[in-house]
């Protein structure tokens, strides 16, 4: 099966060839390469594969050859060889990780064959359930994404003092309902849709779906934003602005009703591309949210040159509150700036009352989280939507 192919890139044929042979056995379809350039050549041809790559090779050491696998955006499971000390083969794994590399294990050399199978055969086993190219492709066709909405209130004090909530929006988050899978969550299927090179074909998707409910909400007069979740290559894809504006004026939806959200990292990897990206989405109208704060390498005096309107306080931040004193002040300092940038600032994965009072305390605008409610089906979304009854239309205090 395609998706149980494996390269081996060692200059050591003796070394190189074992390793493929023990992948052999182990299950795999293995390839094996003394040379990095027809390494690239064939994961250009073949991004579906895993691989297994040695560090010190006289031409390309294995850490030009990571940043190469970063470039071509190679998301398959990494297995890094060294006979250097495991500091080394940390640091590597460690530099592969802030590339966005998947690395499953790291492998001291010499390795004996039984500790190579079990390396081989964890990989098989977590390798095979991925589904292919194709089975996304037709999990499109036949529209088996679909949307949860989970609801963003907007915190505010109530007349007796204490502290209360006002819907204002929903974020979409996808999930897969695959007829021979089951339920499949993001965390799965989006890096495969950026290994695959579908990530136009699903924005695309995920902008539709969005519209969809969009345009059933202005018949039934549900008066709430819409988020969406971007990835990384989407937001170096020069042509996404035009785009999503020209399948938004199809509908007369307002697209000042849609919100897109991008995380610090997608934002930072190619700081070029995402200026332009999101300076034409917001000329277009779109509202730009950057999630997951407080995770990444960037900091915020690097990240207001973009044009975001909305910072989403990330949800380990969050729940961190109660129990850490240096996290409260982490999270009120974050609320502090991103106010004094003129953000509107959310924090997500509220999950009880007592934080939801503290991030009151420090002006938190919006919140969203399993205390107020889980990500809803569409159905199910709007009637918790009317049941909560919100006043006005809080929406357009993003803008
Ligand atoms: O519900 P939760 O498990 O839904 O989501 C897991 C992760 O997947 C989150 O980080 C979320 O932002 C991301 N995610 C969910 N839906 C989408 C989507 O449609 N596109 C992208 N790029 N990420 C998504
Ligand atoms: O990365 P992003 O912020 O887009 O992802 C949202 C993710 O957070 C989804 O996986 C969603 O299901 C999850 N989520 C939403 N609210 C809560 C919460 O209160 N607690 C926890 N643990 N997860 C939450
Ligand atoms: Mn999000």
């Amino acid at each position: 099966m395609a998706e149980h192919k494996i390269f081996v890139l060692d200059d050591e044929p003796d070394i190189g060839n074992y390793v493929a042979q023990v992948a052999t056995l182990s299950g795999f379809e293995s390839s094996y390469f003394s040379e990095p350039g027809a390494f690239l050549a064939a994961i250009e041809a073949f991004p579906e594969a895993c691989v297994a790559i040695d560090l010190q090779m006289p031409a390309m050491d294995g850490i030009e050859v990571l940043r190469r696998l970063s470039a071509l955006r190679f998301r398959r499971p990494i297995l890094i060889m060294s006979g250097m000390d495991r500091k080394v083969l940390e640091a590597a794994r460690h530099f592969a990780r802030i590339n966005e590399l998947p690395v499953s294990d790291i492998i001291s050399k010499p390795a004996r064959v039984e500790e190579l199978r079990q390396v081989f055969q964890k990989l098989h086993g977590s390798s095979h359930l991925l589904p292919t190219r194709a089975e996304l492709v037709e999990a499109m066709q036949r529209r088996e994404f679909v949307l949860h909405l989970q609801p963003k209130v907007r915190i505010v004090g109530d007349a007796g003092g204490g502290v209360s909530y006002i819907p204002c929006g929903f974020e979409g988050l996808m999930r897969w309902q695959s007829s021979n899978r089951g339920l499949v969550s993001p965390d799965i299927f989006i890096p495969l849709v950026s290994t695959m090179r579908l990530n136009a074909e699903f924005a695309d998707y995920l902008f539709d779906s969005a519209l969809v409910i969009l345009e059933n909400w202005q018949r039934s007069g549900v008066a709430a934003s819409l988020a969406i979740n971007l990835s990384a290559p989407d937001v170096e894809d020069l042509g996404l602005a035009d785009r999503l504006w020209q399948r938004c004026a199809g509908t007369g939806v307002d697209p000042a009703r849609v919100i897109i959200e991008i995380t610090e990292t997608a934002a930072m990897r190619y700081p070029e591309q995402a200026l332009d990206v999101l300076t034409r989405l917001r000329l277009r109208g779109f509202q730009l949210s950057l999630d997951d704060f407080g995770t990444g390498y960037s900091s915020l005096v690097q990240l207001q040159r973009l044009p975001f309107v909305e910072l989403k306080i990330d949800r380990s931040l969050v729940s961190d509150c109660l129990g850490s004193e240096h996290t409260r002040i982490i999270v009120k300092a974050i609320i502090d700036l991103g106010h004094n940038l003129g953000l509107t600032v959310v924090a997500e994965g509220v999950e009880d009352e007592a934080t939801l009072r503290l991030l009151h305390g420090w002006s938190c605008d919006l919140g969203q989280g399993y205390f107020f409610a889980r990500p809803l089906p569409p159905d199910q979304a709007e009637a918790w939507w009317l049941q909560h009854n919100p006043v006005g239309d809080c929406s357009g205090r993003l803008a």
